[in-house]
């Protein structure tokens, strides 16, 4: 490729990808109407706030490398499944799986393959949950499913999981044996304050249910 080249073809990548910004609209969308639907009838709102992106066709290209794949649009359409990625952070952790099935009941949405890092942390300590899914997306021509990959989890993982991602990257991925043990302890510590806010919570709402301080005691 001569620069050129490189440019066509970059500008050839992102017009095949603009469906993955349709695709992260809709799923946006849907969001956002859970939350608002389940702020309206619990009185508490699951999401606190939503990020979404699309990957640079440069991550794409090095992605299919990595898995010795041809760089072509359709192999990225097939195989690369976090072309579009969205990340919500929750709450609580009960929000994390009460959006899970809200998600799960979307008849328009296929659920291809979930990955539970709150139930299975990974060893340094990184929790979330993983969908992928399929979203429907129609265009003039007709309709194409897309992947989109949803990462849900709450403010402490997402905390935790930022800074992970600053300290792993500036280790240039050979973090040593000890430091991994301390990222370890601080994503437990992360998990205990998780509980303890929940904790916390069910004793404010049987408060305001009740109505009765000592049920507080
Ligand atoms: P970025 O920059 O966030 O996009 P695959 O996606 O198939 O290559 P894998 O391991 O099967 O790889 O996917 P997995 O475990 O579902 O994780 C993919 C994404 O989850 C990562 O994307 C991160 O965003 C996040 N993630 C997974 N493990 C960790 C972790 O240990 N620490 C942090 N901070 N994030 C993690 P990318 O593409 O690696 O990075």
């Amino acid at each position: 490729w001569n620069l050129d080249d490189l440019s066509n073809e970059l500008i050839e990548w992102k017009n095949n990808l603009i469906v993955y910004r349709f695709a992260l609209e809709e799923v946006n969308t849907k969001l956002k109407i859970l939350n608002e639907e389940f702020q309206f009838i619990h009185n508490h709102n699951p999401i606190e706030h939503i990020k979404s992106r699309i990957k640079d066709p440069r991550g794409i290209m090095v992605k299919l490398n990595r898995k010795g794949l041809g760089i072509t649009v359709e192999n990225a359409k097939e195989h690369i499944h976090d072309i579009a990625g969205v990340r919500i952070t929750c709450s609580f952790i009960s929000d994390i799986y009460d959006l899970y099935e809200m998600l799960k009941k979307q008849s328009d949405l296929k659920i291809i393959e979930v990955k539970d890092y709150i139930e299975n942390p990974k060893p340094n300590g990184y929790k979330s949950l993983h969908l992928i899914i399929k979203v429907p997306v129609f265009l003039s021509n007709g309709m194409e499913e897309v992947f989109v990959e949803v990462q849900i989890r709450t403010i402490a993982m997402d905390f935790w999981a930022s800074l992970e991602h600053k300290i792993y990257y500036k280790f240039d991925k050979g973090i040593p044996e000890y430091l991994l043990a301390e990222l370890k302890e601080a994503a437990d510590a992360a998990h205990e304050l998780d509980v303890k806010m929940k904790k916390i919570k069910d004793r404010v709402d049987i408060y305001q249910t009740v109505g009765d301080a000592q049920t507080l005691v």
